[in-house]
């Protein structure tokens, strides 16, 4: 089963200015031990060659790195694994591409796709947004603590990540209501020092 840190940080160039190489380097000072490459404006080959700068700097210090959305990224650059969506290849097709040792995660929105999503051959399951957020457009209805905590329940133990609205002042809250791990984008990465940042945040979160 895989353990994912409190903290699960994803990446995005438009909210740093900064490249995915520089914040997965100022994430891992910060003590991440486990980054998502995010990317939703690069042509495939530009994100390639980013993703395959990140991935260098993120194995030369020990960080796992899974990329969002894009498989074929993942298996051409040898990375950690993938964060699939509702509308990406599906996580059959893409354990078959990566194989048994890829990290596969998988996106829902409500209690059904979760528990449907708990069937499927995944490692960790994300659910949100739990609360309102301005990074991404388009999301589904808001999860709230409650619905991460119905969905909790349905999923048993497979490793949950919840995603967001989460900030430093409701992540131990996100937590008690079942989630494993928080996704953060724009709490962590607009803050003033991103590594000061995760790292206060890993120590507050970790297990007693
Ligand atoms: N999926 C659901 S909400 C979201 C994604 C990618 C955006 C999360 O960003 P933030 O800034 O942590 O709210
Ligand atoms: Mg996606």
């Amino acid at each position: 089963m895989l353990r994912l840190p409190r903290v699960y940080p994803i990446t995005d160039v438009g909210i740093t200015g900064l490249s995915h190489a520089e914040q997965v380097s100022r994430l891992s000072d910060g003590g991440a031990s486990f980054v998502q490459l995010r990317e939703k404006n690069l042509t495939p080959r530009d994100f390639y060659e980013q993703a395959k700068v990140a991935l260098a700097v993120a194995h030369s210090r020990k960080v796992q790195l899974i990329i969002n959305d894009r498989v074929d990224l993942a298996l051409a650059l040898q990375a950690d694994g993938v964060h699939l969506g509702q509308d990406d290849l599906p996580p059959e097709a893409a354990r078959t591409l990566l194989g048994p040792q890829a990290i596969i995660g998988f996106s829902t929105h409500t209690l059904e796709q979760a528990r449907k999503a708990a069937t499927l051959p995944i490692d960790y399951l994300a659910i949100g947004p739990i609360f309102r957020t301005a990074t991404k457009a388009d999301t589904a209805p808001e999860v709230g603590l409650a619905g991460l905590n119905s969905v909790r329940g349905a999923v048993g133990n497979l490793p949950l990540v919840a995603i967001g609205g989460i900030t430093p002042a409701n992540a131990q809250d996100v937590i008690e209501a079942g989630a494993d791990s928080v996704a953060m984008i724009s709490a962590l990465l607009s803050s003033r020092n991103i590594a000061d940042c995760i790292r206060a945040l890993l120590l507050s979160l970790e297990l007693p």
